[in-house]
């Protein structure tokens, strides 16, 4: 078994994957090349992206589950069908989450009207994906997937487990087919256009350690005119996921104006280290969702 630990910043919680006898024979050792055993590597990320909206709506209880977490251990395994994953194939994707005894979790906290949120990207940061697995019971996950290139994906869950800290685990699926790996680049203007608005960032304090801000302002494709129709999605404004080049750090991040409907959608989050980062925003108008990716230097 491997043992990697989570950091939070009041628990510590010790996540291992472990590995159900049931499936053991699905992963043959020969088959490494695939997805299987991915879940032998499951570098933790910091949860810092949640805190800074549960300081401000559910702090007690927030307190009242870090306590909890403190002798809470869990363990996260990862299993991929087929084994070969291939682009343009579906892929089965489980996740199973048990306790320190190794018996299933059955009580996940609602967290923005999903139990578990996963987050695919690509190695180079150039696929991005967010989906909600379908909870099976018994602590499993499902989530069916096709991926349209081959490489290396990283996948990110976070959930909260009812009693335990917020957590995030990760995995890394190896898909066979071909894809160039782009290295990413610095947005010189932090301006998107999509079919759905014009998205401004302007981002604060970009220094490791520091808090900052991220603010996106919408305008209409077309007139250019202030949006004040973007429509909640997922219980909030908008959704902010951040990742950084070296796929180890993750951030998932919830608006500050929660209930707002434009023209601005403002986060607050700390960039734990210095580097490139990716950040996508994900917004809802016109009954329909919308990402814009940025790419930013932290310093
Ligand atoms: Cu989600």
């Amino acid at each position: 078994m491997i043992k990697k630990r989570l950091r939070d910043r009041h628990s510590y919680v010790a996540v291992l994957a472990f590995i159900l006898a049931g499936t053991l024979g699905a992963y043959n050792a020969d088959h490494v090349h695939g997805a299987a055993y991915s879940h032998n590597q499951a570098p933790i990320a910091e949860d810092q992206g949640h805190e800074h909206q549960h300081e401000h709506e559910h702090q007690h209880q927030h307190e009242h589950d870090n306590h909890d977490a403190e002798e809470g251990q869990l363990y996260a395994e990862w299993s991929f069908q087929p084994n070969e994953a291939a682009a343009g194939q579906a892929i089965a994707i489980d996740l199973q989450i048990a306790d320190a005894e190794g018996e299933p979790l059955q009580k996940f906290e609602d967290n923005h009207e999903r139990k578990l949120h996963l987050i695919i990207v690509g190695e180079d940061l150039g696929y991005f994906d967010h989906v909600h697995p379908e909870y099976a019971g018994n602590g499993l996950f499902r989530q069916y997937i096709v991926l349209p290139e081959g490489g290396k994906y990283k996948l990110f869950a976070d959930f909260q487990p009812a009693g335990y800290a917020h957590t995030t685990v990760s995995t890394t699926l190896h898909v066979d087919g071909e894809h160039k790996f782009e290295r990413m680049i610095e947005d010189q203007e932090r301006v998107k256009t999509t079919d759905k608005a014009v998205v401004e960032l302007a981002a604060s304090a970009l220094a490791a350690g520091q808090e900052s801000e991220l603010a996106f302002t919408f305008r209409h494709p077309r007139t250019g005119a202030a949006l004040t129709d973007l429509q909640p999605y997922l219980g909030a404004i908008g959704h902010v996921v951040i990742i950084s080049e070296d796929l180890e750090q993750y951030l998932h991040v919830h608006p500050v104006n929660e209930r707002g409907n434009g023209p601005e959608a403002r986060f607050v989050t700390s960039f734990p280290a210095e580097g490139l980062y990716r950040i996508w925003g994900q917004f809802q108008r016109e009954g329909e969702t919308f990402i814009v990716p940025f790419t930013v230097r932290v310093q």
